[in-house]
């Protein structure tokens, strides 16, 4: 059988610290997000780490409506916005173009970075399908990047799919007479795309909080050809109902309590990175999430009972999953099996 052709994709080597990270920037001033947005510094260091031969394609939400005001825009590369759930099949068909123009002639033939990102509600509900249909094309360089701030910000921080148990959006208010509150789980995304998508070569996960080893995340993804998928956890000062000035710090414990794994799927071969690896490999210890919970006004009406609620729910992942953070699954035979 013939080798799937796809096209050559650019030499981005790892950043090897801070200091060896360029200074020139391709998203820059003039945007309208909050401040604090981690999301904007994602699409900062996103196409920073891409370089200047890059197209980025954006679906509909704050990353779109902030970034592109009437006539002006932060974005230095060429850039398009795309209908809010696809973002999936507008990188598919954009990296599609690019590889039929250059066969024709058309276009000289060079190595060109094609990213889409969506948010949780364009990416992980939405735009599902797309994304999967993406990941199933080996011949196509494309990456889609999900920018995760777990509700519709865009449109007033609505419940998403990816909204964590119990928080206050504007679809799940807590209620004041009666107590009322949403008892959806995260969605379980890098872990569901990885596993599903057996053929795609790149899957990771990122927090901007880790600069230089999410930019170097982005790299490998767009370097290692074909389709491919990288998943941002990105504080929301206004969703999350928090000072701005702690979005790094937020950034910081969702890793530090163990809500968010970090890791990546490279070539099959499963790799934990980072503060995660050290929590793994017991060099240290997971803060209790009441650190993070409580720091953010979303979580201001939980009980106690709902944060032991909550950290054993987390427990769960690090000491029962058959992948601790990864992969849901309970093992068999195992003394306490998940309740029925
Ligand atoms: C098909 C469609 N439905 C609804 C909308 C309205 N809408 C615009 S942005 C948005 C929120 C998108 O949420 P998310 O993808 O999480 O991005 P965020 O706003 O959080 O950055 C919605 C519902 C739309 N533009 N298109
Ligand atoms: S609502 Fe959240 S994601 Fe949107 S611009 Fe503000 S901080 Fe950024
Ligand atoms: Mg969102």
């Amino acid at each position: 059988m013939d080798a799937i052709e796809t096209l050559p994709t650019q030499q981005l080597d790892p950043f090897k610290g801070v200091k060896k990270v360029p200074l020139e920037e391709y998203f820059t001033s003039g945007h309208r997000t909050c401040q604090g947005c981690e999301s904007a510094l994602v699409m900062k260091l996103m196409v920073k780490a891409a370089g200047p031969r890059t197209i980025v394609l954006g679906s509909t939400g704050c990353m779109y409506v902030a970034n592109t005001t009437y006539y002006s825009t932060s974005w230095v590369v060429p850039w398009m916005h795309t209908q809010l759930g696809s973002s999936g099949s507008a990188g598919l068909g954009t990296a599609a173009a690019l590889k039929a123009l250059m066969r024709k002639g058309k276009m000289k033939e060079e190595p060109i970075n094609v990213i889409a990102f969506c948010g949780d509600g364009g990416g992980a509900d939405m735009g599902l399908s797309a994304i999967s249909a993406t990941l199933t094309h080996p011949q196509y360089n494309v990456l889609i990047l999900l920018y995760d701030n777990e509700s519709y910000a865009n449109t007033d921080i609505q419940l998403s799919g990816m909204t964590p148990y119990g928080a206050h959006t504007t679809f799940s208010p807590p209620g004041k007479a009666k107590r009322l509150m949403h008892t959806r789980w995260k969605k379980n995304m890098a872990g569901m795309l990885a596993a599903g998508h057996p053929e795609t070569k790149y899957v990771g996960t990122v927090c901007a909080s880790y600069a230089v080893d999410m930019m170097n995340r982005v790299r490998k993804a767009l370097m290692i050809g074909g389709p491919t998928f990288v998943h941002s956890l990105d504080p929301c000062p206004k969703g999350w109902d928090y000072d701005p000035m702690l979005s790094h710090e937020l950034g910081e414990l969702a890793v530090e309590t163990g809500i968010w794994p970090l890791y990546e799927v490279e070539n099959r071969v499963l790799k934990l990175y980072g503060r995660t690896k050290g929590i793994a490999e017991k060099r240290s210890k997971r803060k209790p999430v009441r650190d993070y919970l409580l720091r953010q006004g979303r979580f201001a009406h939980f009980t106690d009972d709902d944060i032991d609620y909550f950290q054993a729910k987390i427990d769960d992942m690090w000491e029962k999953w058959l992948i601790p953070g990864v992969i849901p699954f309970w093992k068999e035979l195992e003394k306490d099996q998940p309740p029925a």
